[in-house]
């Protein structure tokens, strides 16, 4: 058999254990290209200090990371280790700190991730450098440690080349050669290399690279300061050379600082500083390359490091007998939400991206990308590191800078789920945009619009729902940051009376041509060849029946439907599968239009008499749409409600925005209409069981786990993902959980136990006015049963939990369908 001849330009540690991963799964043809010399090639891994922490918000990323790091455990390399697990070490300097660490413990509590939270004195035991009386605590995980980067690099790539591989230094390439949107090879400063397949690995050289290709990576490279102790005497003898390092690594992320062991040496990396982008094209390529000059490090700036001296001998007193004796400014990639890219360019065939990559997660990044580019998809859930997850704004330069410089800012912060970006804000705003600023909107921002969270004007009417009775229980500080209670009374106001939801920035698509019914008929599970004017929720899996997205698909006109979906990755996955033969447009309409949810039993008495249509239960039946006016305005409803209330999503040209808002509201008024906001949103669409795709469930997950079998049909031809559905079985489920204490609120991605194991964690959360208790999906073990009791860790406390059957309100789809 033969396999593609692929490619790899750069020879770092992602080119290196990719080329070991492919030939693990039996590519033999792979040419790993650098400019550089082996192996310390110049780029960000020949100067990396290896230290390794699995745990992150995101479970993806920790899940790169844990591979990465057994698996260098297991490398070989004459000259010692690959890795060491020493232990990482976060310690708290501050209550916001160690509270977080809880956070974080949870995170790692419901990976898999092994840890523990210690008092100072134990700490200390660990780390006897630190000054018992500066901490509060910290957080343990054992297996965390060292990468010796260089080390697995060579190690790694030793192994690929006794499967065949040829890694060649001194290889520049200029130019990536294509035709008819294929890549063919890469043109180097002396030939051409022949070529299925081209990795893009090249470091913080990525933007400069896919611009060749059309293609706009976002990454930024920065500069960070990396500096090395004279010797501290206590440590004198300790550590062999060989085994360089026995204390855990340690971060002092209040003072943006991590420390390693070099000897009797410490090695302090700073996040403190200003950010200091570098212009690649400004660093010296042909500089000679030995370990101590290579293009990726700059000189060092003893100014900027100041403050980092002065809180390392805080923590660490020992130091201050010392000074640094030795730094640099090492350059490696920021992005602008911190995570990797990868993928493969969706017009250039055969160009893949494994970019933005620490050592810490480079070898999860290799074996996914390995995975994707051998099977046709990528082994877990990749919707948080995908080439094609941007929006087309956040694509811009100024954005990337902007962004990815606030990501090297934050990267030790405490940050808080709905911690709001500051900048750059208002680029995206519905018609709707000043009216809702005079409401009192407290906005925040998603996929750059500006969505409002609740409105100020509805405070009154909080005031009064309280003087009626209804409870609000007083939230602990973290939950009720960026949070008010006025959501509770929005998400009250539309069960009861009637409220217009901005929901402009629901991604829309149109497809239309005679090849339109059949290729959403092939994307999706549900059936759509349905009459004029259906409505339909359906599902996009992967080959392996993952659920990619979830869908409604309205049919406008026979080949013209119009798509609900969830994000830039649903319009690439579209835009791959469209046939070459022009059959189909796709067309992204969410701009160009603009959509308002009138939603709640008084919805019928609002809109009916603004519009000629026939607005009875029979008139326009649930799950349909219809073209019709309000006023002089031309408009598209939808009797659709993500909220579970009677009412429609109401569709128009951006130009009528304004006009449609004022109509409404006017008609509004006397029924007692409000603008309510994603709070409330959030919580109504978790009472009536509604699932968020990417957030409650993603690839990894059936449709059958996830509670969603109603939307797939099985006698159905065929649809992507099909014929691997039976073939799945699943261990977990999505449930519903209720939590016992009104007053306990939880946020997302806390770990829940039965007895002492962990046996599974929340997605989405949001509190419900209608049963008074917080409610929660979660990943569940699947033969836990409803009434079954369970612990919900959230920061310092554990709350009790109910698993309850869902949908909690309406099962029955009355508020719906009348
Ligand atoms: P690189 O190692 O930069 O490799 C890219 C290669 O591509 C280079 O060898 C380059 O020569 C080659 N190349 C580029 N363009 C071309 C071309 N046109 N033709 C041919 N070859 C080309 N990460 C951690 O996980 N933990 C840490 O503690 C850590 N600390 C760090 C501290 C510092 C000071 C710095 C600077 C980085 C640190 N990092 C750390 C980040 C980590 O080093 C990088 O993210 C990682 O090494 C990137 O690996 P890479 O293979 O993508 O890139
Ligand atoms: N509105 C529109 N499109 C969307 C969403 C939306 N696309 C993306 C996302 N939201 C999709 N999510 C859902 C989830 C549930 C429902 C609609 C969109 C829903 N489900 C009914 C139910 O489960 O009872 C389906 C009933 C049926 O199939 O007949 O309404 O908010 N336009």
């Amino acid at each position: 058999m033969t396999t593609p001849k692929a490619v790899i330009v750069g020879a770092g540690i992602v080119g290196s254990s990719l080329a070991d991963e492919l030939t693990a799964r039996g590519w033999t043809d792979v040419t790993v290209l650098d400019r550089g010399p082996l192996f310390a090639t110049g780029g960000s891994t020949s100067h990396a200090p290896g230290l390794v922490f699995a745990t992150n918000p995101s479970k993806t990323m920790t899940e790169l990371a844990s591979y990465t790091l057994e698996k260098f455990s297991s490398l070989e390399h004459p000259d010692g280790w690959c890795f060491n697990h020493v232990g990482g070490l976060e310690v708290a300097t501050t209550e916001a700190r160690w509270t977080d660490l809880h956070r974080k413990a949870g995170w790692a509590a419901s990976r898999g991730v092994e840890h523990e939270l210690l008092d100072p004195a134990e700490c200390v035991a660990l780390h006897p450098l630190i000054d018992p009386d500066t901490i509060l605590g910290g957080l343990h995980t054992p297996r965390d440690g060292l990468a010796k980067a260089l080390r697995a690099v060579e190690a790694q790539a030793t192994r690929a080349m006794a499967r065949g591989a040829r890694f060649l230094p001194h290889q520049d390439v200029v130019e990536v050669v294509e035709s008819n949107g294929a890549v063919r090879g890469v043109r180097t400063t002396t030939g051409i290399v022949d070529a299925d397949i081209v990795v893009c690995c090249t470091g913080f050289w990525g933007r400069e690279f896919g611009r060749r290709v059309g293609l706009t990576i976002p990454l930024v490279p920065m500069a960070h300061q990396y500096a090395i102790t004279t010797p501290v005497a206590s440590r004198a003898g300790v550590n062999s050379p060989l085994a360089e390092a026995s204390l855990p690594i340690l971060r002092h992320q209040d003072q943006d600082l991590y420390f390693r062991e070099h000897g009797d040496r410490l090695g302090i990396g700073y996040y403190g500083h200003r950010p200091m982008p570098s212009d690649v094209g400004a660093l010296d390529y042909d500089a000679v390359i030995s370990l101590d000059e290579m293009p990726s490090k700059l000189a060092f700036t003893p100014g900027d490091f100041e403050e980092a001296w002065l809180q390392s001998a805080a923590l660490l007193p020992e130091l201050g007998d010392g000074k640094v004796e030795e730094g640099f400014n090492g350059i490696f990639s920021f992005t602008p939400d911190g995570h990797s890219v990868m993928g493969e360019h969706r017009e250039l065939s055969g160009f893949w991206v494994a970019e933005a990559v620490w050592v810490t997660h480079s070898a999860g990044v290799a074996r996914t990308m390995a995975e994707w580019m051998v099977d046709g998809t990528p082994g877990i859930d990749v919707h948080e590191t995908d080439l094609y997850r941007f929006e087309d704004a956040a694509l811009t330069d100024d954005f990337i800078l902007t962004t990815s410089s606030q990501s090297f800012v934050e990267v030790y912060d405490v940050i808080h789920p709905h911690d709001q970006r500051k900048a750059p804000r208002q680029v995206r705003t519905s018609p709707f945009y000043e009216r809702q600023v005079a409401l009192g909107a407290q906005f925040w921002e998603a996929g750059l619009w500006e969505r409002p969270a609740w409105f100020e004007s509805n405070g009154a009417l909080l005031d009064s729902l309280i003087a009626d009775g209804l409870e609000i229980p007083a939230r602990d500080a973290w939950s009720a940051r960026h949070w008010s209670p006025i959501a509770v009374a929005e998400a009250a106001w539309t069960r009861s009376h009637v409220a217009a939801y901005d929901m402009t920035p629901l991604t829309r698509y149109e497809l239309s041509g005679p090849g339109a019914l059949d290729l959403l008929q092939r994307l999706t599970t549900n059936n759509l060849d349905k009459s004029v004017g259906s409505v339909t929720y359906t599902l996009m899996l992967d080959e392996k029946g993952g659920v990619r997205s979830d869908l409604t698909v309205a049919r406008l006109r026979e080949q013209t439907f119009q798509v609900g979906a969830n994000g830039p990755t649903d319009f690439d996955w579209i835009s791959r599968h469209l046939p070459d033969d022009g059959s189909v447009s796709l067309r992204d309409i969410t701009g160009a239009t603009c959509c308002i949810g009138l939603w709640g039993p008084l919805a019928r008495t609002v809109l009916g008499p603004l519009t000629p249509l026939d607005l009875t239960n029979d008139g326009l039946r649930y799950f349909r749409s219809a073209a019709t006016t309000i006023g002089s305005i031309p408009v598209t409803l939808m009797r659709v409600s993500y909220v579970g209330e009677l009412g429609w999503e109401i569709y128009t040209s951006a130009e009528y925005g304004r006009a449609l808002w004022d109509l409404i509201f006017d008609a509004g008024a006397p029924h007692g209409i409000i603008a309510a906001g994603r709070i409330a949103f959030n919580s109504l669409r978790i009472e009536k069981g509604y699932r968020s795709a990417g957030t409650d469930m993603t690839i990894e997950h059936t449709p059958s786990a996830a509670g969603l079998d109603f939307a797939v049909r099985m006698s159905k031809d065929t649809f992507i993902g099909k014929e691997a559905l039976p073939q799945r079985d699943s261990t977990s489920q999505l449930r519903t959980l209720r939590l016992a204490d009104p007053a306990a609120v939880v946020l997302g991605k806390e770990p829940v136990s039965f007895g002492d194991d962990v046996v599974g964690y929340v997605t989405s959360a949001g509190w419900s006015p209608t049963v008074g208790a917080c409610l929660a999906f979660a990943w569940l073990p699947s033969d836990v049963s409803d009434g079954t009791e369970v612990h919900v860790a959230y920061l310092e406390t554990t709350y009790r939990a109910t698993v309850v059957a869902d949908p909690v309100v309406d099962p029955e789809m009355k508020r719906i369908r009348r």
